[in-house]
């Protein structure tokens, strides 16, 4: 039985229609997913939407239709982004469907049976935005006296009757599971960050609204609307067949490897939802990953500037596996990125078009017209073709330590790094020149090669599927061959075999003249 490894996206809000930074947390489950199910594991890659709450009520109100109406439509969109963007998921995951309610009301049975929960008065602020409570001396003063989260949302008093989970009673507990899983949270300043707003102490959480009815009811008390966010974080367990503990997919995949998110909702995965399931009787998940967060040209990213980024028209713009490559090598994944035009076209034009697109370029044309059109014939390896492949062929070792810590682009900065060589060995080795005085070695250094380029293409193809199948394609290596048992010598190209024309892969980007 092949080894589980269990990925999550946040559940993204309908409220909103899909944007760039919705696209970078997707896009780097994905490539999770691809890279460990190439590595032989049994993945489940999970997203889908969060559908209830007063923030979404409010947006299917201002489109004037009713939520469920306003939920498929926005759901879909994100769908739709999913199938453009080559996401891989496993399962498509909604807040109102029937399977998420029972799982919801389950967890709340279980934590009722325990003594979790008990109802009480809530008094306090509350961000409808943040969907998040926030204590008095958390919030500043901003214009027309409104009170202003740390996020910048508005807050609003709430007063109402509301049960609460006991959250206090949790904070030893859950400072004792950090030190116990210190990789519980990456990256370590995420870490310090969660410690000590645990070690500052917990208050009771606020868990149910009755103000409003867009959401889940608790069970046997109909007015309350659970918290939408005890509703949406129940979804990673939904999608495994909880309340079934024995369901298949739940023994298989439950705890999660990595829950994926951004830097804005670290608090609800590391602090509340470990609370929540280990007071169920549950099992945290492995980790909380928290990226960083995009800005476009220095500017927040924000409907009211105007400045969104629509991750379809980037694709359109500049190609899918371009987008897909550039967002997981511009930026150290867990800090903040900006998006420049100008950065995406100097990677496009010199790490994809220069560099990687130019060696395998050179390399399948000078072989076309020299070698019939077939992977050629290797005589004696030097020192330098072995030192080649051997830097090609630990490009998996490497790359599997880097996207064990979530560190993708350290991944890349290797394989370019090996990309970069090879080109130089071309430089050096001259196989134009070769031609004429050693037919032999020409060969030789061609199929160097060429076997490099198909461990660059296996270990690249996760952030670039379109692509890197067609590399392949033009390496006849077959589809059941790709995947990571088969990064090594043992398994390297065989002399002989017929090669397809080759085509360029990564054309370079010139932007067209204004009108
Ligand atoms: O928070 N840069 O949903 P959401 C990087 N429904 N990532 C960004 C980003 C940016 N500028 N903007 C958004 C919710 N994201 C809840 C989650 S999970 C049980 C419930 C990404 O639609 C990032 O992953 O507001 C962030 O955490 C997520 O979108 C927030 O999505």
């Amino acid at each position: 039985m092949s080894k589980p490894y269990t990925i999550t996206t946040p559940i993204y809000y309908v409220n909103d229609s899909p944007h760039i930074g919705h696209a970078y947390t997707s896009l780097a489950c994905d490539v999770l997913a691809r890279f460990k199910r190439m590595d032989g594991y049994d993945v489940h890659f999970l997203t889908g939407t969060d559908e209830h709450g007063q923030k979404v009520a409010k947006s299917a109100e201002a489109a004037g239709v009713d939520p469920l109406t306003f939920c498929d439509r926005v759901s879909q969109n994100f769908r739709d982004l999913g199938t453009a963007m080559q996401f891989t998921n496993d399962d498509f995951i909604r807040t109102t469907e029937p399977r998420h309610v029972k799982a919801c009301q389950a967890l709340w049975a279980e934590l009722i049976k325990r003594g979790e929960i008990y109802l009480d008065k809530y008094a306090g602020w509350y961000a409808v935005r943040d969907e998040a409570f926030y204590a008095a001396d958390e919030l500043k003063d901003g214009p027309n006296g409104k009170k202003i989260a740390p996020s910048g949302a508005e807050c609003e008093w709430v007063e109402e009757p509301s049960y609460f989970f006991k959250l206090s009673a949790w904070q030893d507990k859950l400072l004792a599971f950090y030190e116990k899983n210190p990789d519980f949270i990456l990256p370590a300043s995420r870490r310090n960050e969660v410690i000590s707003f645990v070690k500052g102490g917990l208050r009771d959480l606020s868990v149910s609204r009755t103000t409003f009815t867009w959401g889940i009811c608790v069970p046997g008390d109909e007015k309350h609307i659970m918290y939408v966010w005890l509703d949406a974080l129940t979804n990673y367990i939904t999608a495994l067949g909880y309340p079934d503990t024995n369901a298949p997919l739940y023994k298989k995949h439950w705890p999660a490897d990595v829950h994926m998110v951004g830097k804005d909702i670290l608090r609800f995965h590391t602090v509340y939802w470990p609370a929540f399931l280990m007071a169920a009787g549950l099992e945290p998940p492995k980790r909380v990953f928290a990226h960083g967060w995009w800005t476009n040209e220095g500017q927040k990213i924000s409907k009211s500037t105007g400045n969104v980024i629509n991750p379809l028209e980037l694709t359109a713009t500049y190609g899918l596996d371009q987008v897909r490559y550039f967002l997981l090598r511009e930026v150290p994944f867990g800090q903040d990125g900006d998006y420049a035009k100008a950065a995406m076209i100097q990677r496009i034009n010199s790490d994809l078009s220069n560099n990687f697109g130019n060696l395998a370029q050179r390399t399948l044309s000078i072989i076309a017209k020299n070698c019939n059109a077939a992977v050629p014939n290797a005589g004696a390896f030097t020192d330098v073709d072995k030192a080649l492949l051997q830097r090609a062929y630990n490009l998996l070792p490497l790359c599997r330590g880097h996207l064990d810590v979530q560190a993708f682009n350290k991944a890349l900065d290797e394989i370019w790094a090996v990309s970069g060589e090879a080109n130089r060995y071309i430089d050096e080795q001259v196989p134009w020149t070769l031609k004429k005085t050693d037919p032999a070695r020409m060969e030789t250094v061609l199929y160097v090669l060429a076997e490099t380029i198909r461990c660059l293409a296996l270990i690249t193809l996760p952030f670039m599927p379109s692509s890197m199948h067609k590399m392949l394609n033009q390496l006849a290596v077959p589809e059941d061959k790709r995947n990571y048992t088969e990064l090594n010598a043992q398994h390297a190209l065989k002399a002989g075999t017929a090669l397809p024309a080759p085509q360029g892969i990564f054309p370079r980007f010139v932007e067209a003249p204004a009108a």
